[in-house]
C-alpha cells in the first residue's frame, strides 16, 4: 500500500487536527492550507486503493466550510447524500489513518457508516434519501422541542436531486414554515456522467447567470468585512434577495425551490471557503427550510487540466491481494456488462422499436457505445428508476420494445411502477439486472441480493439468470419474444471464457439444463453458479469419489418442474445454489415446488445454499460469499457433511463435462 502513514510531512495541518471541531479554530487561510492538503492524500490514497474518486475531491471544501459552521456530533446533523462524497468527512472525523483499507474486507467503507463514526449520520450508498432523513431530524426535534437553532443537513448533488423521493422530500420539506431543514445543492453539474434533462438544464441556467453571480460577490464582500455578522445583517441580506426577484429573470434566484417553499441562497462558488462560510452563517438564524446552491467542480485538483467524461468518478486501484484468492466467479472471459451490451446494440440495430433504458448509469450498465451509434433508442432518465420504469412500461404498452438496464440494487426504488405498471399490465419490458449477486467493494448498500424474491412473488414475470454471456445472449433473445415482462439478472464482472464455456443448445421458457450427471445427489445451480457447482462437483469427487449431477436451472420463474421433480425423486440429496438470499429465493422457490407436490416429494431431501440473512459488508466478491459459506471451499465443505449423511449410489456415471 502507498499510503503514507498518518504522520506524513506533507500533511502537518492534518496532522496536527484532533477533533473535526477543530476547523472552527483555523482562519480561512487555513481552511485553504488544509484544503490542500485533504485533496493530496485523497488522490495519493484513492489512486492507489480505488474508490470514489471525483466526487470526494469537488467537496473538500465545503466539507470543510461545513465543520466550522456547524456542530456535527453535538447539536446538528449531516446527511450526505448517496455517501460516495464523504472521504474528506471521513478524513476530518478521524479515519485517515484506516485509507489503506478503504472498501476492502473489514476495512474502511466506502460510504458513511455509523458503525465507523458517531459522525456519519446514516449508512447509505443509494441517492435521493438525504433529504427525507434530515427533515426526519429537523422534524423530531421540533417535536420535542429541541430545535432551537438546530439545524438538520443534506448535502445533495445535482445528480441525485433528479431522484423521484428528493423532489418528494422537497416537496413536503417546503411546507414546514419553521422546519430548520438545510439543503446544501452540491451542483456539479454531473452525476456519473454529465447530468441529463430538464433540471439540469435549468441549474445551467442558474449558474450561468453572470449578473447575479456578480451581484453575490459583491453582497458577500460587504458582509465579510463587517467582523461579526449579526442578525440586522443578516435581515437586510435576506430582503435583499427577494428584492432581486423583481428585477432580474425569475430562474436566476432558484425561483422553483423558492416556490417549494425555501429560502433559496445562492449560486455560490463551492470552492470559496468564505463564500461558504458566510453563506451557512447568513442562513443559520433562520428559522425556516433553506437551501443554498453550491457550484462545484467534481474531481477538483486531480488532472485539471485533461477533460474527462465521467470527472473520475470512481478510481480502479491496484489490485489488492487477498488470502481468499482472485475474484469468485470471474473467470477471464468478457465481463456479462459487455456481453449485455453487445447483444442489446444488435437486437437495436436488427429492429427499431428496441430502446434500452438506463438510469444515470450508461457506464456502469456498458451502454456508452450504444449511445453514440443509437442515441435514438437510448434513454437515460437521471437518476430516476421509477419513472424509467414506468416509462419503459408505456413504451411496452405502445409497441416498442423496451429494455430496461437498472442494476439489481438500484431497480428497488422502482418497485410499484414493477408492480402496477409493468406485472399488472403484462407489459412486455424486458429488465436486464447487472450486478445480480455480491458486488464487492461498494458493500451492503449495492449487493444485488434480493431480486429474485422481490420479483418472483409477481404474477406474469419470467425470471432468468445465464450461466455465461454466451447463455446472457439466449436469454435477451428468448426474453424479446415474451408476451409479458421478463428479468435476467447476472453479476458483476467477467464470465468463463468462451472457450471454456458448455455448448449452447437453444431451449424453452421454463427449461432447466442437466450439465453433468451424477447419482449421489444433485446441485441445481442459478445463473453463474453452475459453475462454482461444477468445481464443487469435482472436488468432492476427487475427495470422496462421489460423484454429484449438475443442472443449470435456467429459470427461477416458472421453473422447470419436470426436471427438478426428477431430480428430486431419483436422488438422495438435492442441493439448490444461489448468490442470493435465501429467504425467497431460488431455493425457496424449489422448496414450494416440494411442498406443492408432497405426495411425491420428500423436502428433506432438499438443502438450500443461499446468502444468508444479514448483510455483508464489503471487501472482494471471493470474500463476501466466503464469509457467506459460499464460496467453492465452503461449498465443498458444506455438501461433502451433507452427502456424509446418505448412503453413496453405485454405479457412478459421467454423461459430460
Ligand atoms: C438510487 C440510486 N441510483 C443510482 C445510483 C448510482 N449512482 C451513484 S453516484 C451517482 C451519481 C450521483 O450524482 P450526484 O448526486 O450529482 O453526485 P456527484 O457524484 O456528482 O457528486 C449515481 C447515479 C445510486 N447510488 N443510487
Amino acid at each position: 500500500m502507498t499510503t503514507r502513514s498518518i504522520d506524513d510531512p506533507r500533511h502537518p495541518l492534518l496532522d496536527a487536527l484532533g477533533a473535526p471541531e477543530d476547523v472552527k479554530d483555523m482562519d480561512n487561510d487555513g481552511l485553504r492550507a488544509l484544503a490542500a492538503e485533504i485533496r493530496g492524500f485523497i488522490i495519493e490514497s484513492v489512486t492507489a486503493t480505488g474508490g470514489h474518486l471525483g466526487a470526494g475531491l469537488g467537496v473538500v471544501e465545503l466539507t470543510l466550510a461545513l465543520y466550522a459552521e456547524y456542530q456535527f456530533n453535538q447539536r446538528d446533523k449531516l446527511v450526505w447524500d448517496v455517501g460516495h462524497q464523504c472521504y474528506p468527512h471521513k478524513i476530518l472525523t478521524g479515519r485517515r489513518g484506516q485509507f489503506a483499507s478503504l472498501r476492502q474486507w473489514q476495512g474502511l467503507s466506502g460510504f458513511p457508516d455509523p458503525r465507523e463514526s458517531s459522525y456519519d449520520t446514516v449508512k447509505t450508498g443509494h441517492g435521493g434519501t438525504s433529504i427525507s432523513t434530515a427533515m426526519g431530524f429537523a422534524l423530531a426535534w421540533r417535536g420535542r422541542h429541541e430545535d432551537a437553532g438546530r439545524k438538520a443537513v443534506a448535502v445533495i448533488g445535482d445528480g441525485s436531486l433528479q431522484e423521484g423521493s428528493a423532489f418528494e422530500a422537497l416537496n413536503h420539506g417546503g411546507s414546514f414554515k419553521d422546519l430548520e431543514l438545510v439543503v446544501v445543492l452540491n451542483d456539479n453539474n454531473m452525476s456519473i456522467s454529465p447530468s441529463v434533462g430538464a433540471l439540469s438544464a435549468y441549474l445551467s441556467r442558474v449558474r450561468s447567470s453572470t449578473w447575479l453571480n456578480a451581484r453575490l460577490r459583491t453582497i458577500q464582500s460587504a458582509i465579510r468585512r463587517i467582523p461579526r455578522v449579526g442578525d440586522e445583517v443578516e435581515d437586510v441580506l435576506e430582503r435583499w434577495y427577494h428584492s432581486l426577484q423583481g428585477i432580474i429573470p425569475q430562474h436566476a434566484l432558484g425561483i422553483i425551490f423558492e416556490e417549494l417553499g425555501f429560502f433559496y441562497y445562492g449560486p455560490i462558488d463551492g470552492h470559496d471557503v468564505d463564500a461558504l462560510r458566510h453563506a451557512f452563517r447568513a442562513t443559520h438564524w433562520m428559522r425556516r427550510p433553506v437551501l443554498i446552491h453550491v457550484v462545484t467542480r467534481k474531481g477538483r485538483g486531480y488532472k485539471d487540466d485533461v477533460p474527462e467524461a465521467t470527472c473520475y468518478h470512481a478510481a480502479g486501484g491496484k489490485v489488492v491481494a487477498s488470502a481468499a484468492g482472485p475474484e469468485y466467479p470471474d473467470q477471464g472471459g468478457a465481463s456479462f456488462t459487455a456481453a449485455f451490451a453487445d447483444q442489446a446494440m444488435v437486437m437495436a440495430e436488427r429492429d427499431p422499436r428496441v430502446v434500452v433504458i438506463t438510469a444515470a448509469m450508461l457506464e456502469g450498465t456498458g451502454l456508452t457505445n450504444f449511445q453514440q451509434r443509437l442515441p435514438a433508442q437510448c434513454l437515460d432518465v437521471g437518476m430516476a428508476e421509477q419513472h424509467g420504469v414506468g416509462l419503459a412500461a408505456g413504451l411496452a404498452l405502445a409497441g416498442y420494445k423496451p429494455i430496461c438496464a437498472i442494476y439489481s440494487t438500484f431497480l428497488q426504488r422502482a418497485y410499484d411502477q414493477i408492480f402496477q405498471e409493468v406485472a399488472l399490465q403484462r407489459a412486455p419490458v424486458m429488465f436486464c439486472l447487472d450486478r445480480g449477486g455480491m458486488v464487492g467493494a461498494d458493500g451492503a448498500t449495492h449487493n444485488g441480493v434480493f431480486d429474485i424474491a422481490y420479483l418472483r412473488c409477481l404474477p406474469n414475470f419470467v425470471l432468468m439468470s445465464p450461466r455465461d454471456t454466451g447463455e446472457l445472449v439466449q436469454m435477451m433473445e428468448l426474453a424479446a419474444t415474451c408476451d409479458g415482462p421478463s428479468a435476467i439478472r447476472f453479476p458483476r464482472g467477467s464470465g468463463a471464457k468462451p472457450e471454456a464455456q458448455m455448448p449452447h443448445a437453444p431451449f424453452a421458457i421454463g427449461q432447466a439444463e442437466r450439465v453433468a450427471a451424477g447419482e449421489d445427489g444433485c446441485i441445481i445451480a442459478y445463473g453463474p453458479m453452475v459453475y462454482a457447482a461444477l468445481e464443487v462437483r469435482r472436488r468432492v469427487q476427487a475427495d470422496s469419489g462421489r460423484m454429484l449431477g449438475v443442472v443449470n436451472a435456467r429459470f427461477a420463474k416458472p421453473l422447470d418442474e419436470r426436471l427438478i421433480g426428477e431430480e428430486l425423486a431419483r436422488q438422495p440429496v438435492v442441493f439448490t445454489l444461489e448468490d442470493h438470499v435465501l429467504a425467497g429465493g431460488f431455493g425457496s422457490a424449489v422448496l414450494e415446488l416440494v411442498r406443492s407436490q408432497s405426495g411425491h416429494l420428500d423436502a428433506n431431501r432438499l438443502e438450500l445454499l443461499a446468502l444468508p440473512d444479514r448483510f455483508i459488508d464489503h471487501g472482494q466478491r471471493s470474500e463476501q460469499l466466503g464469509n457467506a459459506g459460499l464460496d467453492v471451499d465452503r461449498l465443498t465443505e458444506r455438501v461433502t457433511a451433507r452427502l456424509a449423511t446418505v448412503r453413496p449410489a453405485s454405479p457412478v456415471r459421467l454423461v459430460s463435462s
